[in-house]
């Protein structure tokens, strides 16, 4: 397969067997077709539903054995209550919740397992704000590596760290905030060798690019993309998969992307609504939406680059806005996300009311983790509860108040 290994910032290049996760200037990895693939969605769609559908786009070598359990190919689906609400004309919610693990991680995992077994990886480690280490512990598990998690103590939701438990991860708890955590394991990387697994590894993003494959096999291209932003790893594999498939051939147009980010963690909005060509660093990021509580995203060159060249934005919505957010989707849809997956709902909700975005244009929300995730968060939505003491026609007044 006629790809290689390329530095965003010095333009080296690498051989697609290249171990380490960045180059030696420092720069992010990006892999690149020298020479793109023939491909059709006929070929495509001959195929079952999900990450391995697009093989020929996903360049891990022939030989690889691929770790798999059918990521991806989550369902699309199409507002019903909400549309009326928000006075929008098409939206959908892409639910990246029903992934095998819960989130979109898998979509990366499945590809970075793949080719950490391909290049004779026993150990894997991330750092992780919580569902990277779910769905790395789970997928390493399958292909026999041995998982490690640096976690940042005391600020990971229970269901995610349940399942890095369940799934047999070492568990290393760092006193800080994932940006601490990030920077242990590359640290550890160094001086033990092992395959470090975050969205920093080039082949992560090769997996999530299929978010933006799937929108496309389903519904053709948006005018907008809104999804929550953390790191910047998705949002960059989305913009890659978009440009890749006009490359190919197989769409004429290409979305404008909508990063959202919480108030209390918005290095990319901030930077984003000052024009400036480098983010200032959140020291302490705080919000209730744990999985983007980042201060210090190492994909910022590429996640302001996919906002900018999109003709997108990157914007921030507050605590309360992400928890409302939350309770629309699972009260008028049906809809079950953790708080950062609510962010791209909430964000989609004041870009309308800025008239960035507008109501007669196409849109998809990005909803990137299952509400299991996240149990505790229940505490902030007031349930309607009521104790059965005696009879059950006691109850008629619950019944039609
Ligand atoms: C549900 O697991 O960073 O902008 O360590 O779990 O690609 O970082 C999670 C991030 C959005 C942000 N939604 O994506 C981790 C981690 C959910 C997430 C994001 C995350 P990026």
């Amino acid at each position: 397969m006629d790809a290689v290994i390329k530095c965003i910032e010095c333009s080296s290049e690498y051989p697609i067997s290249y171990t380490g996760i960045t180059c030696s200037c420092g720069g992010l990895l990006q892999v690149e077709f020298r020479e793109y693939p023939e491909v059709s969605w006929e070929l495509f769609r001959s195929r079952p539903f999900g990450v391995w559908r697009y093989r020929e786009l996903i360049p891990v070598p022939r030989d690889a054995e691929i770790v798999t359990m059918r990521e991806g190919g989550t369902p699309l689906i199409r507002f019903s209550r909400i549309k009326e609400v928000l006075g929008v004309r098409e939206s959908y919610v892409k639910f990246e919740g029903a992934n095998p693990t819960g989130s979109f991680k898998d979509r990366g995992m499945t590809v970075g397992v793949t080719m950490a077994k391909y290049l004779g990886a026993k150990a894997v480690a991330c750092a992780s704000t919580g569902n990277t280490s779910s769905s790395m512990a789970a997928y390493a598990s399958r292909a026999g590596l041995k998982p490690y998690v640096f976690l940042p103590k005391g600020k990971v939701a229970k269901g995610k760290l349940m399942q890095a438990v369940l799934h047999g991860a070492t568990l290393i708890m760092v006193n800080g905030s994932f940006d601490d955590a990030l920077s242990a394991v590359m640290q550890a990387s160094r001086s033990f060798g092992v395959y470090v697994l975050n969205s920093l590894n080039p082949w992560r993003i090769e997996g999530q690019k299929t978010l933006a494959y799937e929108i496309a096999d389903e519904v053709g291209v948006p005018d907008w993309v809104v999804l929550p932003v953390g790191n910047g790893g998705n949002i960059s594999a989305l913009w890659k998969g978009f440009k890749e498939l006009k490359k190919v051939g197989l769409v004429d147009e290409l979305p404008r992307l909508a990063g959202i980010q919480a108030s209390g963690a918005a290095p990319l909005a901030h930077a984003f609504k000052e024009g400036l060509s480098k983010p200032r660093f959140v020291e302490h990021p705080e919000t209730v939406a744990t999985a983007i509580r980042i201060g210090r995203p190492v994909n910022w060159p590429r996640a302001l680059r996919a906002a900018r060249e999109s003709r997108g934005v990157i914007t921030s919505v507050t605590d309360e806005e992400i928890l409302e957010a939350q309770r629309m989707l699972g009260r008028l849809e049906g809809v079950g996300v953790e708080p950062a997956s609510a962010a791209s709902l909430a964000g989609l909700r004041k870009l309308l009311d800025e008239g960035i975005i507008r109501p007669d244009e196409k849109v998809v929300i990005v909803a990137t983790g299952h509400a299991l995730k996240d149990p505790d968060i229940a505490v902030y939505h007031q349930a309607d509860t009521v104790e059965l003491r005696g009879d059950v026609n006691e109850l008629s007044e619950v019944f039609w108040r």
